[in-house]
């Protein structure tokens, strides 16, 4: 049986990437350093997965920026604003990535080009640049730079040996245009050497129109039978393809890849389309986070694939790209050990991947198979993750405890009365900039070179400086700048009992920029006050009333690796608990205009419609007012999602006084018809 990944972190374990790209960016390094670096990363992933014996190795996993941004360009779907400036391609590239700022100068004038819209991929916290097309895109292989496909994939083998958005426009509408392009790029593959292709189709996770799903079979009977093109792996991630499978059903490729993490239960049906010569491809060690993955149970899994295939025909491998976790546990000095015993980053599920492989071929791995077993037991028995007071607590949520004391009506009056605000007050969501001056001290606190009271002291200036600048230009409710935070999810994360943290767990969000996500091992509690100091030092510098400002319990768990032992309701109920309790002690320390920040709530929607989502709505709702209904009626609860395309019925359930929504790149009315006190966020 053969061991596959769909792919694998490109960062690098020290971030690489990020810091040739940026200096590339600065100025700093040449284009040959940067593509030099990039090569050596490929090299150094690829040796590693040979080194692990990983037997199916992907090329093309690698990017500069985003993958799917790297197809907008091989594809030629380039908006006109970037291509007037002759740039090389990887400045191309860039430029659609994150936009195109010059300066004028004696000769030029200035540019000022928008980066292309950047969009969520999926359910994951990456998110990907959205092709952009347009009536006059024209389709072609981009060959300036070579094909970044064929080029990287002969790196492996070698080594082994429009300008105006058209929203009229439904993309599929091109695909006949599209699907020759396409086709070539596949010969030129092949001609290259490859004999076989993975093409994602992660959108058959969804829910799919007519229109789209009639379209695979002709799509992919086009683009395989042929002696000049590849074979086809045609790879799922991230759900169920159930409600999809009349469209993949007779497709003429040679094998399938599907989520056996996420949806194990469609295992039968999946197999069931299988003609006698297709392979299956088990996804079955989780791309997306970072726990041990249980032998015993993957083994039998794959063993019953097995059976129902032959060994042949059965491959093992990761539910998606491992492109989601961080790189490699070894770098990782300061975690507990016995917590560190349950985790697997990138770098360890290609040992997983590899182990599993040779156990389900009968190969001797029992030591390895012990070792997994006794991590298993462990996390499993262990007094980390099971907190009872925790769980008595969970199970005393009722509805007093997720509602306010009375209607938002009547809590409008009581607000009005004590704030005494204008017609239009204003505000700010929250965090200043964290200036170069703020890491370097956060960094000396760190590290012992700042003492606890020097560094409170200087979060204390640079506290005062931004309350002074909120009261000159006369803001009406004012912030702290939130300058002892380093992350909106980490900084709580740290502070709360269930949580491990790493020191250089990254993961990339989109471009250069990158996250450290904060883990879930065990039930959730605060410990102590987490925010309370900060704020009350603010109010006391001001007349003004200050906000205290907290992340809400969706979004940290979805910016979190979430435990896989319990429910992602019971975790988010956890910390609407463990917030409630700050919310009421910043409203006893005086503070009592609160935001409770859930930029996440709308990624969190599962994919598909249905219950699954409609019991989303409702816990994630709930644990919101679990963290925010315990408070007098005079006290504000504010409320802020970036520009989340959340449907207002779902933001009324959260029952916040003041909801904010990012207007300055969306404006549908129907959020100020349906909302309680609207906060408009226009800059
Ligand atoms: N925190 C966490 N997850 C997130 C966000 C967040 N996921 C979604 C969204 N916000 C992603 N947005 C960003 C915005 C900025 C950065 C990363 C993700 C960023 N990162 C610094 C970098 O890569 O240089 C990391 C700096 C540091 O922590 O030292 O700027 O807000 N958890």
């Amino acid at each position: 049986v053969q061991s596959s990944i769909l792919g694998f972190p490109r960062i690098g374990g020290q971030r690489e990437l990020k810091k040739v790209t940026e200096s590339y960016w600065q100025g700093k390094v040449s284009v040959e350093d940067l593509l030099a670096k990039g090569k050596e990363l490929r090299a150094h992933n690829w040796k590693l997965q040979q080194a692990a014996g990983v037997d199916i190795i992907p090329s093309n996993d690698f990017s500069y920026y985003d993958q799917v941004l790297d197809l907008s360009l091989l594809f030629n779907v380039i908006p006109d604003r970037y291509t007037k400036f002759d740039l090389a391609p990887i400045d191309v590239l860039f430029a659609m990535g994150r936009g195109l700022q010059r300066k004028a100068t004696e000769t030029t004038a200035a540019v000022d080009v928008t980066a292309l819209e950047m969009v969520k991929w999926f359910d994951s916290n990456y998110h990907y640049v959205r092709p952009t097309f347009s009536h006059s895109t024209e389709f072609k292989l981009n060959q300036e730079a070579g094909l970044k496909p064929v080029n990287e994939f002969l790196e492996a083998k070698e080594l082994g040996k429009a300008d105006k958005d058209s929203l009229d426009l439904d993309p599929i509408s091109l695909l006949d245009k599209f699907l020759p392009v396409y086709k070539s790029l596949l010969a030129e593959l092949k001609k290259a050497g490859a004999n076989q292709v993975q093409i994602d189709e992660p959108i058959l996770v969804l829910d799919l129109p007519e229109s789209v799903q009639s379209k695979y079979k002709a799509t992919f009977d086009a683009l395989v039978g042929d002696e000049s093109l590849p074979e086809i792996v045609l790879t799922t991630y991230f759900g169920d393809v159930r409600a999809n499978l009349s469209a993949i059903k007779d497709l003429s490729v040679a094998g399938f890849h599907f989520d056996f993490v996420r949806v194990p239960e469609q295992f039968d049906d999946v197999a069931a389309i299988l003609n006698d010569k297709q392979t299956l491809s088990v996804g079955i060690v989780d791309g997306r986070n970072i726990w041990k993955t249980d032998f015993s149970k993957a083994s039998t899994f794959v063993n019953k694939a097995i059976e129902k295939l032959g060994k042949d025909r059965v491959i093992v491998s990761t539910s998606s790209s491992l492109l989601h976790t961080p790189v490699d546990l070894n770098n990782e000095k300061k975690l507990d050990a016995t917590i560190k015993d349950w985790f697997s980053f990138a770098t360890q599920k290609l040992d997983e991947v590899v182990t599993i492989a040779k156990n389900v071929s009968g190969e001797d791995v029992a030591d390895l198979l012990a070792a997994n077993a006794a991590s298993i037991k462990s996390r499993k028995e262990s007094s980390i993750t099971t907190n009872p007071k925790v769980q008595e607590r969970l199970a005393t949520i009722d509805e007093s405890l997720s509602t306010r004391k009375v209607p938002f009506d009547d809590r409008l009056a009581a607000q009005k009365d004590k704030y005494n605000l204008p017609l239009f007050p204003t505000t700010t969501i929250g965090s200043f900039p964290q200036t170069k001056d703020i890491r370097i001290n956060r960094n000396k606190f760190a590290k012992g070179e700042l003492s606890a009271e020097d560094y409170e002291k200087f979060i204390e200036k640079e506290i005062e400086t931004v309350v002074r600048f909120q009261e000159e230009i006369g803001l009406d409710v004012l912030v702290h700048g939130e300058p002892e935070r380093n992350d909106m999810v980490q900084y709580f994360g740290e502070q709360l009992e269930g949580y491990a943290f790493t020191t250089g767990g990254w993961v990339q969000s989109y471009g250069s920029r990158y996250v450290r996500p904060p883990i879930v091992v065990g039930d959730v509690s605060r410990p102590k006050a987490m925010t309370v100091k900060e704020s009350v030092y603010a109010q006391s510098i001001t007349d003004k009333p200050m906000k205290g400002m907290l992340t809400g319990p969706v979004t940290c768990l979805r910016w979190s690796f979430p435990r896989d032992d319990v429910s992602q309701k019971v975790q988010a109920l956890q910390l609407g608990l463990a917030l409630r309790d700050e919310v009421q002690d910043l409203e006893k320390a005086g503070i009592t205009v609160i935001q409770v920040d859930e930029p996440a709530i709308r990624e969190g929607l599962p994919l598909r419609a249905g219950k699954e989502r409609s019991d989303y709505l409702n816990w994630a709702a709930q644990s919101f007012r679990v963290a925010t209904s315990g408070v007098e009626n005079s006290t504000q609860i504010h409320s802020h999602f970036c520009y989340s395309d959340l449907d207002p019925k779902h933001i009324k359930a959260l029952d916040a006084d003041v909801v904010s929504i990012e207007f300055s790149k969306k404006d549908d009315p129907n959020y100020i018809k349906n909302s309680q006190t609207i906060q408009i966020t226009l800059v």
